[in-house]
This record gives C-alpha cells, structure tokens and sequence, in this order.
C-alpha cells in the first residue's frame, strides 16, 4: 500500500527534519520529494501551488489531497490526524501550541541563522553572531529551568512541543552553542532520541528522493 503522506523537503532543513521526525515517531510512513532550493525549486509555480511561501517542508496529504506548510502547524496536523503526540488534554494542547510559538520567536533565529553562518551558506556580521550567541544562550537557559524536574515540556508524555524544539536544539552544537551545562536539556533530548521510531536527519531526509 503506497503511503498516505508526501514530504518535501531538503536534508539540510530542520524544519523539514521535524516534520520527518513527528511522522516516524507516529508510525506514518511518507515518500520524500528532495527539493532543490539552489536550483529554486522551492519558487517553482508547481511548488508554489504547493506552498504559497515557497520554501519546505510541505506535507502532501494524499488521503485528501490538502498540501500543508509551516512545520508547526504541519505537526499540529499530524497530531489531529494519528492522534498521536497532541497531548492528552485540551490544556495540554494549548501547553504545546504555546512552547512551539516560543521555539520560533526565542530559539529558532538565534541556532538556524549562527548554524548558517557556521556552514558558509549565510554569512553573518561578528555583532550580529554575538546578537545570536547571547539570544540562544538565554533561551537554552529558559529552556533548562523549564525542564527541571520534567521528563517533557507537557504533561507526562512527547508531545509536538518537544519534536519542535528538538528539532532546532539538534542543530545547536553545528551552530557554536556549547550544550554542557544545560543537564535538564541533555536528559531530554537522550528521552527523546530513546523514542519508538526516533531517527537522525541522516536517517529521516535522504539526499534524493524515496518512496516510503
Ligand atoms: N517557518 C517555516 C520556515 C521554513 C524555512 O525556513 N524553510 C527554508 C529551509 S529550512 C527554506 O525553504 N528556504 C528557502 C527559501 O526561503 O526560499 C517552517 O517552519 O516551515
């Protein structure tokens, strides 16, 4: 049986590596279309039709044919549509719609553009990278206190909040942050990464593209 779900993305995205991650800790399996955002794909009129935004991920839905964006809200989607990782209660849900909104207002700018800038592909001024450094640093720091005592940012189990942050604190160590001292958010991402169907961006976004 072909799978239900289309993932566009590229290797390099830790947006798209979300998306993959929710889908695999759900036990969904999805094809993959790789998208060359060099060659500008992602601004294509058949991407486009896709994703008004152009830029990956996007998450075809075959069973309904919807073509969804923004990785949060794909993860809330896929939480409504397996029932999985949306949190046990309203307030729970509510809980992790707030972290993920927090993720990309605090976290997200401060590790994905220093991680750019570190891999040559978006190069940053030294006052903007130190801007960077020191945002990320109180926002780990945020982080840290909010996990003590916690095994998940919500409720007593995985939820899309942590997917979405893990996603970008994944990414930390390539974009210069030094995750030593922060033991709560070490505790957590080996309780994640010791989740059924947990996989590595390696292992979750190919270079090319795959049938499930
Ligand atoms: N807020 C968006 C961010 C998506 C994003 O930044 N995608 C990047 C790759 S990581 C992209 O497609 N860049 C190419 C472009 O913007 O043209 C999400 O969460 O999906």
């Amino acid at each position: 049986m072909s799978a239900r779900y289309t993932l566009h993305g590229i290797f390099l995205s830790g947006p798209s590596y979300t998306v993959a991650l929710a889908l695999s800790l759900a036990g969904e399996p999805f094809d993959y279309v790789h998208v060359n955002l060099r060659a500008g794909e992602q601004k294509s009129p058949e991407f486009l039709a896709k994703n008004r935004f152009g830029q990956v991920p996007c998450l075809t839905d075959k069973a309904n044919g919807r073509n969804l964006c923004q990785s949060a809200a794909i993860l809330e989607y896929i939480a409504d549509k397996t029932g999985k990782l949306g949190g046990a209660t309203l307030e729970e849900r509510i809980a992790a719609r707030e972290w993920m909104f927090w993720c990309w207002d605090k976290l997200v700018a401060p590790i994905y553009r220093s991680r750019m800038a570190k891999l040559g592909l978006r190069p940053l001024d030294e006052a903007t990278l130190a801007m960077y450094a020191a945002d990320g640093a109180a926002a780990l720091g945020f982080l840290d206190k909010s996990l003590a005592g916690r095994d998940w940012l919500v409720g007593e189990g995985a939820t899309i909040a942590d997917i979405d942050l893990y996603g970008v604190v994944h990414y930390a160590g390539e974009a210069g942050f030094d995750l030593s001292p922060y033991g709560n958010i070490n505790a957590w991402v080996a309780r994640v990464r010791s989740l059924p169907g947990f996989g590595e961006p390696a292992q979750l976004l190919p270079a090319e593209s795959r049938a499930a």
